[in-house]
């Protein structure tokens, strides 16, 4: 039985590993004649070296370093409609984006043709929002990491037909934090994201106002989107083109949908509200120069104390708010924020004028683990596994009509979730939990580092990697949980938990 797997499962990997042969660096390039040789030799041991390689993304194609030629898009801030209720229109929409110069690439868009306008709520704000599916096909609104019913949520019961429009209203309950919204339809999400559907939402409050940070919205408080894209001969995205089952990676980064970007700021304290928007790729952000930053908060919210760092890792859909202190780092030199290998994600153009009225407080929130959340035992389990379409939650793919766990509403209870390896070592998967946010209670027995004890709705979970959370929904309805390499999504490894 174990031996059947294995070998389907490196049939599937031959495939694909063939199909991304151009994607790989020159000196890892294989002719296929070669290959498909050397694959038919190759002793197993040998075989699953190279399928950890690809499975793991520890060899991943590079991205194309930014040449800096463009300066970096904000997304516009959406304003609201007329009129006295906190009303906003979101249509989801098709469109031709300029994102090479003289060319035209269809894309995706909301409220425009290419990604999303932000969206500024403030806790306690009660929001109304038109979504309007202008597509021609359906889709969902689902808003990552806000804390809402589950029937407002967007996830895959809640599909819009081309044509159709819905009036979703929620309160404004939860601290200030960056979260996204972005399509949730039944096995199309990832080419609906990879397309362009994605955007932002601010959510402030008294704190956050309060504390003096860094706060100009697109001066020295930037969102940045980070998404890699993988375009064809004709500068098309050409979805099915570049699909993985595994999580499809390119080649090019856009960054809020700027091909080439760069960033102009002042020698000033500016934060930088980074989201890995991609469909599958890890990034590890660091400095060229080897200059630490600050972490000042998580996906939902601020961590209790800034952290120094001299890298932060973000899997698909994690976020994290860093401040860079310009006026401390040697401006003479090109600075850049680049990935663990070196490429250059986004150059900075360091402005001579200096400014100093932003500062980082030593405490910034109250959130911690009590010792009764610790000692909660564990309710639930959920074992992460496979790869491909062959991935699993519990042995399980997703089925709509199944219910996989219930949990009252408002009651604290601590999962335990595992990334169970394969005979191939197996790979990151992110997990997400809709409608909430939770408290990470340890990683393989120990405490989280210091940049993860704050308010999460994405995790990354390593191969053979044992997390506990403690988490608590304070709204009923049935919410998704899923791994989010959008691929994985799609193809099953998704459950439900109904919140009574
Ligand atoms: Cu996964």
């Amino acid at each position: 039985m174990g031996i059947k797997i294995t070998l389907a499962a490196a049939a599937i990997s031959i495939l694909v590993i063939s199909g991304c042969s151009n994607n790989v660096k020159p000196e890892k390039e294989m002719d296929h004649s070669t290959m498909n040789h050397e694959m038919e030799e190759m002793d197993h041991s040998t075989m699953g070296e190279m399928m950890e390689g690809h499975m793991s993304h520890d060899e991943v194609v590079m991205l194309n370093d930014s040449t800096g030629e463009n300066e970096l898009k904000i997304p516009t801030m959406l304003e609201q409609d007329d009129g006295e209720d906190v009303v906003y229109t979101v249509r989801a929409q098709k469109g031709k984006t300029e994102i090479f110069n003289g060319t035209e690439t269809e894309t995706y868009g909301y409220n425009g043709s290419f990604l999303g306008p932000m969206l500024r709520f403030e806790k306690g704000d009660k929001v109304k929002i038109r979504t309007i599916n202008e597509l021609d096909e359906a889709t969902t609104f689902h808003w990552h990491g806000l804390e809402v019913p589950a029937d407002v949520d967007g996830g895959p019961h809640d599909a819009l037909e081309p044509g159709e429009e819905k009036v979703i209203e929620f309160e404004v309950t939860q601290e200030a934090s960056t979260l996204w919204f972005h399509p949730h339809p039944e096995g199309k999400t990832s080419e609906q994201v990879y397309n362009g559907l994605a955007g932002l939402i601010y959510i402030e409050d008294d704190n956050s106002k309060s504390l003096g940070l860094p706060s100009v919205y697109g001066e020295n408080d930037i969102p940045l989107i980070f998404q890699d894209r993988k375009f064809d001969d004709k500068k098309q995205l050409n979805y099915s083109a570049a699909k993985n089952e595994d999580g499809t990676i390119g080649d090019t980064l856009l960054v809020n949908g700027t091909l080439n970007p760069k960033l102009t700021v002042n020698k000033e304290k500016v934060r930088l509200r980074l989201l890995n928007g991609s469909n599958a790729r890890n990034f590890t952000f660091k400095l060229n120069t080897g200059d630490s930053f600050v972490q000042i908060a998580t996906d939902g919210g601020f961590l209790n104390e800034p952290v120094t760092l001299k890298e932060v890792t973000l899997t698909p859909s994690e976020r994290a708010e860093i401040i860079v202190d310009f006026s401390q780092i040697d401006t003479e030199k090109d600075l850049a924020l680049t990935n663990e290998d070196g490429s250059i994600l986004l150059p900075f153009e360091v402005l001579d004028q200096s400014r100093a009225i932003s500062k980082i407080p030593g405490v910034m929130n109250d959130i911690s683990l009590t010792e009764e959340e610790m000692d909660l035992p564990v309710t639930k389990k959920i074992e992460l596994f496979g790869m491909m379409d062959m991935v699993t939650i519990n042995g399980k793919k997703y089925d709509p009509e199944r219910i996989d766990f219930t949990q009252q509403q408002g009651v604290m209870e601590v999962w335990e979730i595992y990334n169970k390896p394969d005979d191939m070592g197996g790979m990151i998967h992110p997990f997400h939990i809709h409608g909430t946010q939770f408290k990470i209670i340890s990683r393989n027995g120990e405490a989280p580092p210091e940049n993860e004890r704050g308010w999460k709705d994405s995790i990354s979970i390593h191969p053979d990697e044992t997390v506990k959370i403690a988490i608590q929904f304070n709204h009923k309805g049935v919410y998704m949980f899923h791994c989010h390499i959008l691929e994985h999504e799609d193809n099953g490894m998704m459950g439900q938990v109904k919140v009574e």
